[in-house]
């Protein structure tokens, strides 16, 4: 039995399953994310999210690809691809991999050192390009991410805390394409972190279960554990903030064009094409700032 208390439910394991489906089924109708008949690129980490999300997109009959993007993070990075692989492997699903190391010269430490930003700026910095220039590239119609709901509602709250604006107008579940932009979907965004967990023991579904050494500090792990807080006094809370937040707040906000600020000119990046507000994308500058792999 799994229960899950924001829903006062008991599942058992074939009810549970469903209830997995019915939320991605209800989520995809929703925001209007994705056809039967588009290809997906699904972001790959080797985690319970993003191979749950994959199972799941394949189980409703979507015609999903997965990218894992080797970050160079010593024998976490090797741990989290070989379970890419392995579940892959085991679906026969297709599943491409792009190495920092060997194709762009760096590493997320080597990245992180050079720049003395935190790594999981210069992390999410680089994934954001790769899936982006890899699903344009290989014609996907989208990029489907497995933030789930404990993701989604501790973002919001960092969000809200600095009142970023920008930032709460970009946080949708469905990010609309734009030129040199691919369509980004969350279908994880109603189901929480131990459905995730649960869902993947009972699809013999074998994930990185290891937390990324670089996470230590990391501002979005205490968000999380601040909401658990409230979570644990009164069930339904972080589903009350997301989800009150994306029916009743985002569109005051504005448009999510997840691209950049009103008013902003972009222009192709010089060096990769991607379109940038400034004279080199943040990508490229990151790269040249970075700790070649041969030195470091
Ligand atoms: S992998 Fe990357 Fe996460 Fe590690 S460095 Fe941070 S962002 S914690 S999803
Ligand atoms: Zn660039």
């Amino acid at each position: 039995m799994i229960d899950v208390r924001r829903h006062n439910a008991n599942f058992c394991r074939p009810h549970f399953v469903a209830h997995c489906e019915e939320q991605v089924r209800r989520a995809i109708k929703h925001f209007d994310m994705m056809r039967p008949d588009q290809q997906v690129l699904v972001a790959v980490s080797g985690g319970k999210d993003s191979l749950a999300l994959w199972d799941l997109l394949t189980r409703l009959g979507y015609s999903a690809d997965g990218l894992y993007v080797g970050l160079g993070i010593d024998e976490y990075s090797d741990e989290s691809a070989r379970h890419a692989r392995e579940y892959a492997a085991s679906r026969d699903l297709t599943l491409h991999v792009v190495d920092l190391a060997t194709e762009h010269g760096f590493t997320v430490p080597g990245a992180a050192a050079a720049t003395r930003r935190s790594p999981c700026g210069a992390c999410g910095l680089s994934k954001r390009h790769v899936f982006n220039q890899f699903a344009l590239d290989g014609g996907y119609d989208v990029v489907a991410t497995g933030h789930n709901l404990d993701d989604e509602a501790a973002v919001l709250l960092g969000n809200v805390l600095h009142w970023d604006l920008d930032y709460l107008a970009r946080q949708h579940p469905a990010l609309p394409a734009a030129p040199g932009f691919a369509r980004k979907v969350k279908p994880l965004y109603r189901l929480g972190e131990r459905e995730m967990a649960a869902y993947c023991v009972l699809e013999r579904i074998d994930y990185q279960v290891d937390e990324c050494p670089m996470a230590a500090g990391n501002r979005h792990l205490g968000y999380k554990e601040t909401l658990n807080g409230l979570e644990a006094r009164s069930p339904g809370s972080k589903a009350a903030f997301l989800f009150g937040f994306l029916e009743r707040a985002h569109e005051r906000i504005g448009p999510a064009d997840g691209v950049a600020g009103d008013g902003v000119e972009l222009h192709p990046c010089p060096s990769c094409g991607a379109p940038t507000p400034g004279e080199v994308c943040a990508f490229c500058r990151l790269r040249e700032r970075a700790i070649p792999v041969t030195a470091s």
